[in-house]
């Protein structure tokens, strides 16, 4: 369904988009046997005149059958869900690579700092390579704030004293995407962005050498 977007993803993209998509899957399923039994319920047992008032029958363990039959299929439903995430949790972990660009992300009210390797700093414009690796460092100097780069499915909170840690693999393309606070953090909230800027390789290093660190 949504192949087209996803070829010029990173690899991660398209796990975390997929398992977005089975989540997605087995709720409307439910929603649709639920809500479809419901109004079949409503209209099998709507009051008409004469009707005689509804049997109870006073079995308790009469249903044993539907109840195991549901343990069942909730607990089969659970499994493939549960496997299928923790399948994808080792993406989480920034891969070891020596290759790997380490950047910092200074979130405050209400902009976006990155610090380059070389301690340069950038406000509003985290630029990257091409199929690059980048380990962000992310902290907060005010109030609570969360990075959130959704083309990439990269989401990580940016918290005064701590420091987390989030990862993506650049695409293959030279794209630009908006990176945006999605944790409310005050008035200018809704305009806290900033950009990715992907580009080829021989520019991000003649770009990277001329910032000039301190
Ligand atoms: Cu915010």
């Amino acid at each position: 369904m949504f192949s087209g977007y996803l070829e010029a993803q990173p690899p991660t993209v398209a796990t975390w988009s997929s398992l977005y998509n089975l989540y997605n899957f087995f709720g409307i399923l439910a929603a649709i046997i639920v809500i479809s039994y419901f109004v079949y319920v409503m209209i099998r047992y709507r009051h008409r005149k004469g009707t005689p008032p509804v049997q109870h029958h006073e079995e308790k363990w009469g249903n044993w059958k539907k109840i195991l039959l549901t343990l069942a299929i909730t607990s089969s439903v659970l499994f493939v869900a549960e496997y299928q995430t923790f399948q994808s949790e080792s993406l989480l972990i920034p891969p070891r690579s020596p290759d790997a660009i380490h950047i910092g992300v200074i979130a405050q009210q209400w902009s976006w700092t990155f610090v380059y390797p070389n301690g340069a700093r950038v406000v509003g414009n985290l630029t990257v390579p091409e199929g690059g690796t980048i380990i962000l460092n992310i902290t907060s100097l005010d109030v609570a704030h969360s990075f959130g780069l959704a083309d990439l499915s990269v989401g990580m909170d940016a918290i005064p004293g701590l420091t987390n840690t989030a990862w993506f693999e650049a695409p293959q393309n030279q794209v630009v995407y908006t990176i945006r606070c999605k944790e409310l953090c005050g008035t200018g909230h809704a305009f806290m962005t900033a950009k990715l800027t992907v580009v080829d390789p021989v520019a991000y290093n003649s770009w990277y050498a001329s910032l000039g660190g301190k």
